[in-house]
């Protein structure tokens, strides 16, 4: 239809299908399990939808930013923008004020809706609007959102909006250090909802989601909020997670579908059987490459096999996967039904099986970068590039190699980090690695491996030669890592992504 408003028929719809009822959100407050029902989430959001066109006077197309870890007030929150047809503009709970300041600039806000635990930053951020209005609050206050919502009456028609109007600006996670905004339509919002949802996960009405990626992020917005609200289903909202904590988690909730990156599951294989889990049916890894090492690992643990799919910001979410009963170890997967990928050489000529080349993908879902001259190099006739070097089988299974930009190159021959790391990760001694190239006079690059130990290895020379050994035993042994430098911790960004160039830039041996 022409004329579309996303929330309207993913909550209005499921009420009007008698499922007000049905739990939505599971979360926990105070120690204490709580829930909502369909009918008190859509009751909350439609107070908050008048809070923003009365009280706060705004306007369809207006820009409203969103600041809150995962509970039921931040999806609220979201959904409530999106049905008062205004733009939400939802940002990771842990950036500083500075980067506040330049996405507030980039995306032209009109308002703010925080979480009072976010106060301090967002306060030091330059050009905050005049708008601002804080949620979850310790202590009670007349300018809070919940008392503006007390005095609001609770049906809200949800405003008449277009397909194709702007209802979302996602913001990049920046593994280069600059985010980048990427806008989305209300179509956009439920067309994610009817490709990976619903051809992959087979998703049900009796599924209860859970996971760890923020609702700012849209891997996290998708899989923990708006999927499950699509099938009538329900999600689990926590904060704070860790792999032990979101194991108990899946235990007391029962949880069926588990949303995580690569590193989460590698961390939670070794505790998982002290939980009982059974009830978990599809654990999906997304965000970062996931390692043949952790997958095994993964199922070995819990007899379950990995659903990997690469999603990206600028495609909303994802779009390369694999059905569990479809899965290629090492490969991704196949595009999404409703999605094509191919892979292009340097000039944009498509590349025969078994060539590396640059992914391109084109769906339902796509490209608009916001103000950002990102367009011009990154979208051609509709696809879009990726940034991620990759390989197509005979089979049309597709294969991640690394980030184009990413890409070693020593001594003429291309080494791909990630086969690097999954090589590492099989020694009994590594928690975790990062691989990157580091310039060098001879050979243009070499591999340099940066490696966390397990608890009980300790950092040594004969330990650097013993892994690069072991690598040598695992893949061709020109890929060997010629420097080992062991750390504490890798950086990593909010979503959990390997933050390379760090890796690169940090000072030498
Ligand atoms: C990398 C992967 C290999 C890849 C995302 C699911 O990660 C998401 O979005 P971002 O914009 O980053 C996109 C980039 O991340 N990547 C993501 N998944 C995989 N690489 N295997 C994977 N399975 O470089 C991609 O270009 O932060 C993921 C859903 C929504 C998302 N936004």
């Amino acid at each position: 239809p022409e004329r579309l408003n996303c929330v309207a028929e993913l909550l209005d719809r499921a009420l009007a299908a008698g499922q007000g009822g049905r739990i939505a959100i599971h979360y926990a407050h105070g120690g204490a399990d709580r829930s909502w029902t369909y009918a008190h989430l859509l009751e909350q959001v439609d107070r908050i939808a008048h809070v923003l066109r009365g009280p706060m006077g705004l306007k369809t197309g207006n820009r409203v930013l969103l600041r809150g870890a995962n509970n039921p007030m931040m999806a609220t929150a979201v959904l409530a923008v999106l049905k008062a047809g205004l733009v939400a503009v939802p940002t990771m709970p842990l950036l500083r004020a500075r980067e506040l300041g330049a996405i507030m600039a980039k995306a032209k806000v009109d308002a703010v809706l925080c979480a009072a635990s976010l106060r301090t930053e967002l306060e030091a951020a330059e050009g905050l609007p005049a708008q601002v209005v804080w949620f979850n609050a310790e202590a009670a206050d007349d300018a809070s959102l919940e008392a503006m919502m007390t005095l609001q009456p609770a049906g809200f028609a949800a405003c008449d909006t277009a397909a194709d109007d702007v209802c979302l600006i996602s913001f990049t996670s920046g593994t280069t250090g600059v985010p980048k905004g990427t806008m989305h339509f209300h179509r956009d919002v439920l067309a994610i909802c009817d490709c990976f949802p619903r051809s992959v996960l087979r998703s049900e009405p009796g599924d209860i989601f859970i996971g760890t990626p923020p609702l700012a992020f849209t891997f996290g917005l998708g899989g923990l909020l708006l999927f499950p609200l699509r099938v009538g289903a329900a999600t689990v909202l926590l904060e704070k997670l860790t792999p032990e904590t979101l194991l108990q988690a899946i235990q007391q909730y029962r949880a069926t579908v588990c949303f995580t990156a690569p590193t989460f599951y590698r961390q939670m294989a070794p505790l998982a059987a002290r939980y009982d889990i059974a009830s978990l049916k599809k654990s999906v890894s997304a965000g970062e490459a996931l390692p043949l090492a952790t997958r095994e690992a993964w199922q070995q643990a819990t007899g379950l096999r990995m659903i990997d799919g690469i999603g990206a910001t600028e495609m909303l979410h994802i779009f390369i996967s694999a059905a569990d009963g479809d899965i290629r170890p090492g490969a991704t997967g196949k595009p999404v039904p409703g999605y094509q990928a191919c892979i292009l050489d340097r000039d944009g000529n498509p590349v025969g099986p078994g060539m590396v080349g640059r992914l391109a993908v084109k769906g339902p879902t796509g490209c608009r970068y916001l103000a950002d001259d990102r367009q011009r190099d990154y979208v051609h006739h509709g696809w879009n590039l990726t940034g991620d070097a990759y390989e197509m089988d005979a089979d049309g299974y597709f294969f991640y190699r690394s980030r184009t930009d990413d890409m070693i190159i020593s001594a003429g021959y291309n080494i791909a980090g990630p086969e690097v790391e999954d090589a590492l990760l099989r020694h009994p001694a590594v928690a975790e690695c990062g691989v990157v190239g580091t310039p060098d006079e001879e050979r243009g690059q070499v591999v340099e491996a940066h490696v966390v130990l397990k608890p009980g290895y300790d950092a040594s020379p004969q330990l650097a030669a013993e892994l690069q050994e072991f690598v040598k035993g695992q893949i061709a042994p020109y890929k060997y890592p010629r420097a080992i430098r062991f750390l504490a911790a890798l950086p990593r960004t909010e979503t959990g992504k390997l933050q390379r160039f760090k890796l690169r830039a940090s000072p030498s041996k």
